[in-house]
């Protein structure tokens, strides 16, 4: 490849997240060029740094598996890791393996241009890099773009507007503050509790109420660490094996198949479990199974009554509307019991949405609420929202934007017909956050290395996926998703949190060992609903 003005690369990776950092390591024999969009790695622990941000999966899983002595070497404080440890680790991690040298920080990819002569892409950046290189890794994430609904009357506001997925690094001091927050999802409830310590008084805006179960975070005891150092190559094996790769106690039992008193007693044991989301694998057919579904659900209405001691309150934070595990099962520290604080009101904004920001506060459509500062934790552009945000050229100049137009369309999650040489960590499509990040990241990151090693053994110049295998891609998807109560539920997983957005159902909840097995088994067959070249 000669091109004057690009300089050039085997691959470039977008994103120093946990997925773009093991893929840099991963490629190493390759000439390698990260950019990353933030002033550090860690992607997702970088970015969202609001109080109280804290890993929802066990640290001794949700951590890297490629590296014995890393795993070994490495102690995590907690159960749950808070986003400092995290922070903290991807750092680590980047000093240990020597990945920063191909890190170009705070220089965002801005187009990817496919060139045909050359088979190779042209890639442009915010601060003027040009790179010609033969493969794009896309380890962009899913919750990247934060979402933030256009309230008009935003820039009359005089007081301060935050989003949990920018966080100013020095942290902000909220006494004597009259704050409002909006978004009662995994990040407000983790955020609201503390927050509610500090301010004068915390006005919480709810859309939608969230199931909520402790999360049981306490620090990492002794035992525990010697049992699972003792065990890990044998664990991070198992973990593939299971639905969300983690090893959490899968009932197996249906919830009709107990008696009410043994429900209860299942239920109880769940709730108090120490691994987060007990609830949702309580019983085989929780998730699969609308009445089995139900009973959880009823449960957790039942706890958040017992809880929350003014009667209206409770009800209006009681989830009637979709079933749990339809969306993410938040996992909090003390979010009910945070509403019996005298300096806590909660507002449905369901019945009567907010309409407007204006100087001194917020209005919604059945009154005013005069705040220092408002608190926005209202999701993330998921998914696709990274990809669309870069002008992607492909072959005959066909973009992304117009080929998303309607939604995303992927075969296996990974590669999108027309952008060659294009490969996505966690793209659309692939189980995301329905398992876990990091282990499920660094095996795509294989699987996807695998094939670059084998094209360049092979001498391939290009490989691409055609329209028919996306069509095959998205019946499975759309198969597997009528399967379980995620349909059932308006979410980031069915690009439903975002008015107007297009997509359908984005993620892939099929199961990691299923989605293993069927990329797996495409590559193995010939590499079936690719074309190579
Ligand atoms: P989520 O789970 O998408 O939650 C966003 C919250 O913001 C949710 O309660 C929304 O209500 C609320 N929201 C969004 N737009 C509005 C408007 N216009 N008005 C009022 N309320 C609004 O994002 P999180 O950051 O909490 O969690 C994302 C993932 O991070 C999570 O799934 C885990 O994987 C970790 P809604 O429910 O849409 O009515």
């Amino acid at each position: 490849m000669n091109s004057p003005d690009f300089e050039t690369a085997d691959i470039v990776i977008i994103g120093a997240g946990f997925s773009g950092m093991y893929a840099i390591h991963r490629l190493r024999d390759y000439k390698v060029v990260c950019f990353e969009a933030g002033d550090g790695v860690g992607g997702t622990w970088y970015w969202n740094r609001y109080p109280g941000a804290r890993v929802d999966i066990e640290s001794v899983e949700y951590s890297y598996g490629f590296d014995e002595e890393l795993q070994q070497e490495w102690q995590w404080p907690e159960y749950f890791s808070a986003q400092p440890d995290l922070e903290r680790y991807a750092n680590h991690v980047a000093d240990r393996f020597g990945l920063r040298k191909h890190i170009r920080f705070a220089n965002p990819v801005e187009k990817l241009q496919f060139d045909e002569g050359e088979n190779a892409w042209r890639v442009f950046t915010a601060k003027g890099d040009r790179v010609l290189c033969k493969y794009v890794i896309a380890a962009t994430g899913s919750l990247t773009i934060p979402n933030i609904p256009p309230w008009p009357g935003r820039e009359t506001f005089t007081g301060d507007i935050y989003h949990t997925a920018r966080w100013p690094e020095e942290g902000v001091d909220f006494s004597g503050k009259r704050v409002g927050f909006i978004g009662t999802g995994s990040t407000g409830i983790q955020a609201m509790p503390i927050i509610a310590e500090q301010a004068e008084h915390l006005y919480v805006f709810q859309r939608t109420p969230a199931y909520c179960m402790p999360s049981g975070n306490r620090p990492l005891d002794a035992e525990h660490e010697r049992d699972w150092k003792a065990h890990y190559a044998q664990r991070r094996e198992q973990m593939l094996d299971t639905y969300g790769a983690s090893l959490v106690d899968y009932g197996v039992r249906s919830a009709h198949e107990c008696t009410p008193q043994e429900r209860e007693a299942i239920l109880e044991q769940a709730w108090h479990s120490k691994s987060a989301f007990q609830l949702l694998f309580a019983f085989s057919d929780v998730m699969t199974d609308a009445a089995a579904n139900e009973i959880v659900c009823e449960f957790v209405r039942c706890k958040i009554r017992s809880i929350v001691k003014d009667p209206a309150t409770a009800e209006l934070l009681c989830p009637t509307t979709y079933p749990i595990g339809g969306k993410r099962l938040c996992i909090g520290n003390g979010y009910f019991e945070m509403f019996n604080r005298d300096n806590v009101t909660l507002v449905d904004v369901r019945s009567a949405p907010i309409t407007e920001f204006y100087e001194a506060g917020l209005r919604t459509a059945a009154g005013e609420y005069e705040l220092d500062a408002i608190v926005t934790a209202t999701g993330f552009d998921a998914v696709t929202g990274a990809m669309s945000r870069m002008a992607i050229e492909g072959v005959g100049g066909n973009t992304l934007a117009d080929k998303w137009a309607e939604g995303p369309t992927t075969y296996l999650g990974a590669m999108v017909a027309g952008f060659p040489n294009l490969f996505m960590i966690h793209g659309p499509a692939t189980p995301g956050a329905q398992a876990q990040m990091i282990t499920t990241g660094e095996w795509q990151v294989n699987w996807t290395a695998d094939i670059i090693d084998d094209m360049e053994r092979r001498g391939c110049a290009r490989i691409d996926v055609t329209e028919a295998s996306e069509a095959v891609w998205a019946e499975e998807v759309s198969m597997v998703s009528t399967q379980t109560v995620h349909q059932y539920a308006d979410s980031w997983y069915n690009a439903k949190n975002i008015e107007g957005k297009k997509g359908g159902f984005m993620i892939y909840v099929g199961g990691f060992p299923r989605f293993r097995e069927l990329c797996d088994a495409a590559v193995r067959d010939g590499y079936r609903g690719f074309t190579l070249a």
